[in-house]
């Protein structure tokens, strides 16, 4: 029987990819994101009996549910959830950051990814389903320009283990996914839309694409019930890791 997932930040990068891949595999898609004319072509090339778009802004909590609320029956039982909508804003350190820019990284990444996650822990409980949170190196490793950005994504890791010890049981998987450098829209959106900025940070350096995080979506999503990765850490082979400032006086 075909499962459903839904896909959250499907209008771009890696929700977009994964969106390809799922379907793909035969399963059932809601796919969100602010952008429905971005939304409209997923449902054109698959078809709406396999791709259902919500177009909502996910720090909007009663958009939410209301498009929760208004899922046709065939998309209603959510089998998966992905969270992966999300943003950085802004490199700058935290004494000259702009505090709106906080608020919005910590409204989608942090806010909204709970908000939706407590609307269908019910239901996936229910179907022993799944959740895959999108965290990112930046969880684990800081670096400079990285502060709210980073905290958001370490919020993301350690609630996913905490959701692990409290579903404990239930038969409900949760993985906290955490990639390095991958080309999307992901700089373009942190630059306030330089692209000369975006490509100058990818160009020469191989970075992961897209369809490289979404096959690794699928892969955890497949894999056998009785089998839970609690976190993934993927980089591509151009990145590593460096050692640690010293201010001298
Ligand atoms: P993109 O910018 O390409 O995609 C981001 C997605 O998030 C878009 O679909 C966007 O949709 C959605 N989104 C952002 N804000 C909102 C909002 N308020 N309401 C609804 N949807 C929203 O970036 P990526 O694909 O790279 O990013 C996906 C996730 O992966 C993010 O959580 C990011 O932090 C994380 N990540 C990215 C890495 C990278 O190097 N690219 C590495 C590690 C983690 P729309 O604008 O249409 O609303
Ligand atoms: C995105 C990866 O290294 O730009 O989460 O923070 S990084």
């Amino acid at each position: 029987m075909s499962r459903t997932a839904l896909i959250t930040g499907a209008t771009s990068g890696f929700g977009a990819a994964a969106v390809e891949r799922f379907v793909a595999d035969g399963w059932r898609v809601v796919a969100t994101g602010r952008r429905a004319e971005r939304l409209a072509p997923l449902v054109e090339r698959h078809g709406a009996d396999r791709v259902h778009p919500a177009a909502f802004d996910i720090r909007d909590e009663a958009a939410m549910h209301a498009a929760l609320d208004a899922l046709p029956p065939a998309f209603a039982g959510i089998d998966l959830l992905v969270n992966n909508a999300g943003l950085a804003l802004g490199t700058a350190p935290a004494q000259k950051a702009d505090l709106a820019q906080w608020r919005t990284m910590i409204d989608t990444n942090v806010s909204a990814l709970v908000a939706l996650t407590h609307r269908l822990l019910p239901g996936l409980i229910e179907r022993r389903g799944a959740i895959v949170n999108m965290s990112s190196v930046a969880a684990t490793y800081p670096y400079p320009g990285g502060n709210v950005y980073g905290g958001t994504k370490a919020f993301v890791q350690q609630f996913s283990l905490g959701l692990r010890a409290d579903l404990h049981g239930t038969g409900v998987r949760v993985t906290s996914i955490e990639p390095g450098m991958a080309e999307t829209e992901f700089t373009l959106v942190r630059t306030g839309g330089d692209r000369a900025a975006s490509d100058a940070l990818y160009r020469g350096a191989t970075p992961m694409t897209a369809e490289d995080i979404a096959d690794t979506l699928l892969w955890i999503a497949n894999l056998p019930p009785h089998l839970n990765i609690n976190r993934i850490e993927l980089m591509p082979v151009s990145q590593s890791f460096a050692g640690f400032q010293v201010a001298r006086g």
